[in-house]
């Protein structure tokens, strides 16, 4: 039976959650939140949608890694058809320290709100079907980001991820055990018949063409490195400029080096320092040792490797140049991902049914939808950031956006269930 073709979630109950949720690790004064993979935050918002899912009547799995699931078989579904793969979508309620109230959360509540809303309509889904949140999606507390997506697909071992030390010498296993979130599920997990995610945009594209909807085609390629510089400290006053071997220096160094070097490769290419731990960080002492992060982001991966090469040339320069002992270790690198064009097809349709203006483009960021895409026909769906910002608790998307958004998801969901012929 197809929804009725004017159906439409309501944005009133996602913003009053998308609200409630961000209060949890509120920032003060903001609008954001900061819930770090696997802290007592992030348990809290973990378990506000876990009591979301359950009162939606939700089966609900949780996974080795703290993935949640939840797949929605109303009784009123013929016998068969509630054994089907469903129709997944989803993504993550964990943050950055400097979350914004969208990032992540929009996936999963709109996954929640296209349910509820098709629910109390009547409707009778063809094949299940299901939303889930994954677990360590930005990886800013445990490399690499993606986690718990990646051991979903299979993409990781579950003991390499509890045996992973975080920024603060927290290890994951112990953390997910300590939250409650060591689940029983395998990993990998359910293979969906298909996954769609909404999310913003995090980027200035859509907001800067005044367009509704990106209609993701692909992700890019993601590269991180964390680099060791080792060096000597010494006196600030009293050591000559020529006998310094100075780990603050390499680190600006190398900072400065990965600017010029995007800027040489030109868009897409981006560089991020985004971490320099200097030791002992003192105004008065030459830097014994510093500990910096290397992003590295490209559309194409044979660019990505090339400025891969280009930053460890630089670094065998530095060393012996400065005196200073130099070591990398790789926190994520995962190639560049292309959508299945049907999805992506769907996705265009979708969002013109609903009444959006549109355009095709890639993620600069990544998502778990690029993990996804490793097991099942999967695409993704943008709404506008406003100004372009995110990971800054000043992170913004309009109402309207957000409603286009969850209904092109709706309108996704339900096709791809086969309960429409077309999204219109
Ligand atoms: O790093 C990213 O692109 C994502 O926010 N985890
Ligand atoms: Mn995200
Ligand atoms: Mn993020």
């Amino acid at each position: 039976m197809s929804p009725q073709p004017d159906l439409r979630i309501d944005i009133e109950r996602l913003l009053a959650r998308l609200i409630e949720l961000s209060d949890i690790g509120g920032i003060d004064g903001t609008t954001g939140c900061s819930r770090l993979a696997f802290t007592d935050a992030d348990k809290a918002g973990r378990d506000l949608v876990v009591t979301w899912m359950t009162d939606l009547g939700l089966d609900i799995t949780i996974d080795g890694i703290g993935n949640v699931v939840g797949v929605w078989r109303p009784e009123s579904m013929p016998a068969g058809a509630r054994d089907l793969a469903p129709v997944m979508t989803g993504s993550h309620i964990d943050t950055v320290a400097t979350g914004g109230r969208y990032d992540g959360n929009l996936g999963v509540l709109a996954g929640i709100e296209v349910i509820e809303t098709l629910a109390t309509a009547g409707f009778v889904p063809a094949r299940p079907l299901a939303v889930a949140f994954f677990s360590n999606e930005e990886g800013a507390r445990f490399a690499p980001d993606m986690m718990g997506s990646l051991v979903y697909v299979g993409g990781m071992g579950l003991e390499q991820a509890h045996r992973t030390d975080g920024i603060d010498g927290a290890v994951v296993g112990d953390e997910l055990d300590r939250i409650g979130y060591l689940g029983p599920s395998p990993c990998p997990g359910l293979v969906p018949h298909a996954f769609v995610e909404l999310h913003i945009e995090q980027g200035p594209v859509l907001a800067e063409e005044g367009l509704d909807i990106g209609v993701v085609e692909s992700v890019q390629g993601i590269s991180w490195t964390e680099v060791t510089i080792e060096g000597q400290s010494n006196h600030a006053g009293t050591t000559p400029m020529r006998l310094r071997h100075d780990a603050g220096y390499v680190a600006a160094a190398v900072a400065t080096f990965v600017r010029a070097l995007a800027d040489e490769l030109g868009h897409p290419q981006v560089g991020t320092v985004g971490m320099i731990d200097l030791h002992p960080n003192l105004v008065n002492v030459v830097a014994a040792t510093a500990t910096i992060t290397v992003d590295l982001r490209n559309t194409d991966n044979e660019i990505l490797t090339r400025a891969e090469k280009r930053l460890q040339a630089e670094l065998d320069r530095l060393a012996p140049a400065e005196g200073v002992t130099i070591s990398t270790r790789s926190l994520a690198r995962f190639d560049p991902v292309v959508f299945d064009a049907g999805v992506v097809e769907l996705v265009e349709s979708a969002a013109r049914a609903a009444g959006a203006t549109t355009m095709r483009m890639p993620s600069g960021a990544g998502h778990d939808a690029q993990m996804m895409s490793r097991i099942c026909p999967t695409a993704m769906i943008f709404t506008p950031s406003h100004k372009g910002i995110s990971h800054n608790p000043a992170e913004h998307t309009d109402p309207e956006h957000l409603a286009m958004g969850a209904d092109t998801l709706l309108r996704v969901m339900t096709t791809l269930a086969g309960d429409r012929q077309t999204a219109s």
